[in-house]
């Protein structure tokens, strides 16, 4: 009986973290790379709240190193100068109003947190809020952190390091950076009390920015002493914030993710990299039939799944060849079909265009991030890609809000890389990446009647804008996607927006 309490009680406290705690009806966050925090509070009101999506992963919030050595790339804000809430997206006073506003509309934010460890360079020595530091002396009177605060001896990563050593990986220094010491009672305080005060802020959860870096021990005990979520801010009573550990585990390393699982979820590299190579031609579709733990990934609550992310949309971190954005056919596939299957917890990707791979987002002389410009088809400007905005992917996050919990059934394909499979009773979606046209009559497990195409158009009025899909009452319907088609993706599902 005991042995049965303390098996509950690790359940429950293993399940704790792995919550997003959305409104409800929602399922899918997206990362708004960079955004200003004005900018997502208006983008909460006006697109994400009334289109049903769930949160949103914002870049790392606590005031970072300024490079401008390196004309502001995008990394600096992966170098912590303090504590403070002050970056190029905001202060702490928008920061604030910006999550009070989308958790008034539905949204709930997720914050990167840079924890392992502070800055990495020496020839620069200010942050975005004009804190100074002595990179040299191990100097951060800001938070304070002084030299007893990291790790010590000095020691960088190596390539090799990876493979044998997870001693050096977790206390020695990533590209230099300078690697804290989370085993020490002060610098888990001082963490704890960032974390904490974002979540009195009324943030949902945390990304753990380079969790590999750190002991499980020590992130433990970071987590268990974070408060419970603010219900000031509409979240239940007892709520612990959602925690995705950024671990990249591929197989054949020192460090597993299998350590990160028990505390809290992980993000899931293979997800993105095996469904972007057969989106790409390299694999088929009809192996998908049984996409899920079958082919390795995490199990289905304990994973943050994503096509690409901001450091391997750019090369960096894991994963070179993920899809992106300047792929839209096989991207808007990939991502519709992570849309459309059950496993895991999505996130979308929202970028800003580069052609250079350190480049900041978009900015004037003086480094301040420049705000996307709304079109009037909806699109982003100023140098803004805003996938989210794009209607194939948006009216995925709807498909896969209305199928909720279903099961996939009903999966149908041609040997090759046609597949369809329906949720439930709710939803219909098929695919076409072969070299062939689609034109075949398949289940869509859909009561009968006429449905509009999302992906081609939507319902306008009693007509549909794009393809329209007529159910009979075999639940059958005949279902067209050409290879040559502008996608390669046809999706109906239940409800007001699609049935006619
Ligand atoms: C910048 C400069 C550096 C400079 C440093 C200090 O670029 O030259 O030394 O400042 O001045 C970001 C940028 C970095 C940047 C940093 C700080 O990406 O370029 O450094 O800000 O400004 C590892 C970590 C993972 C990390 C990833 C980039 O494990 O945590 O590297 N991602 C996060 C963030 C990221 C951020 C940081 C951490 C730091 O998302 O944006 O860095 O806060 C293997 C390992 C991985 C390892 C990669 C890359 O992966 O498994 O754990 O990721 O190597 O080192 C195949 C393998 C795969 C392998 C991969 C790459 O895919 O299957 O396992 O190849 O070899």
């Amino acid at each position: 009986m005991f042995r049965l309490i303390l098996c509950l009680a690790a359940l429950t406290v293993a399940l704790a973290y792995k919550n997003p705690h959305y409104a409800a009806g929602r399922t899918t966050m997206v990362h708004l790379f960079e955004w200003k925090w004005d900018d997502i509070a208006a983008e909460c009101e006006r697109f994400l709240g009334p289109r049903g999506f769930g949160g949103i992963q914002v870049s790392p919030v606590s005031e970072n190193l300024v490079l401008w050595d390196f004309q502001r790339p995008w990394w600096e804000r992966y170098q912590p100068i303090s504590y403070r809430l002050i970056t190029r997206s905001g202060n702490e006073q928008q920061f604030a109003s910006m999550v009070r506003r989308c958790n008034n509309v539905g949204v709930r934010i997720y914050v990167d947190a840079v924890i392992n460890h502070m800055t990495g360079t020496w020839r620069e020595n200010t942050g975005t809020g004009g804190s100074t530091a002595n990179y040299g002396q191990w100097h951060y009177p800001s938070v304070p952190y002084g030299r007893d605060d990291f790790n010590y001896p000095e020691c960088v990563i190596s390539g090799s390091d990876y493979f044998c050593c997870a001693d050096r990986v977790r206390n020695c220094q990533l590209n230099g950076l300078k690697d804290l010491y989370q085993g020490s009672e002060y610098v888990r305080t001082q963490i704890v009390n960032f974390m904490n005060h974002l979540i009195s802020l009324g943030v949902a959860g945390f990304r753990i920015d380079a969790a590999k870096h750190m002991w499980p021990g020590d992130l433990r005990v970071i987590y268990d002493r974070l408060h419970n979520l603010n219900t000031a801010h509409g979240f239940p009573s007892g709520a612990r914030p959602y925690i995705y550990q950024e671990v990249i585990d591929l197989g054949g390393e020192a460090i597993s993710r299998n350590e990160y699982t028990p505390l809290a979820a992980v993000t899931e590299f293979k997800y993105g990299m095996e469904l972007s190579r057969a989106f790409n031609g390299n694999n088929l579709l009809r192996w998908f039939y049984n996409w899920g733990t079958a082919w390795g990934l995490l199990a289905s609550g304990d994973a943050l799944n994503f096509i690409d992310n901001h450091d391997n949309q750019r090369g960096h971190g894991a994963g070179g060849d993920v899809l992106t954005y300047k792929q839209p056919k096989q991207y808007k596939g990939a991502i519709a079909f992570m849309l459309a299957h059950p496993h895991g917890w999505p996130q979308l990707m929202s970028s800003f265009a580069f052609t250079n791979t350190e480049a900041g987002p978009p900015m004037d002389s003086n480094g301040n991030t420049i705000s996307p410009s709304i079109n009037s088809d909806s699109s982003c400007g100023n140098g803004w890609v805003c996938e989210h905005r794009w209607r194939q992917i948006f009216s995925m996050v709807a498909f896969r809000n209305r199928v909720g919990n279903t099961a996939l059934t009903n999966w149908w394909d041609n040997n090759s890389n046609q597949i369809s499979f329906c949720r439930g009773n709710q939803g219909f979606v098929a695919f076409n990446n072969d070299y062939w046209d689609l034109n075949q009559t398949l289940q869509t497990c859909l009561p009968a009647g006429s449905y509009c195409d999302v992906i081609s158009g939507w319902k306008s009025g009693n007509s549909c804008t794009g393809k329209r899909i007529t159910v009979g009452s075999d639940g059958r319907a005949n279902i067209v996607l050409g290879a040559n088609e502008y996608d390669m993706v046809l999706a109906i599902h239940t409800g007001t927006e699609s049935r006619l």
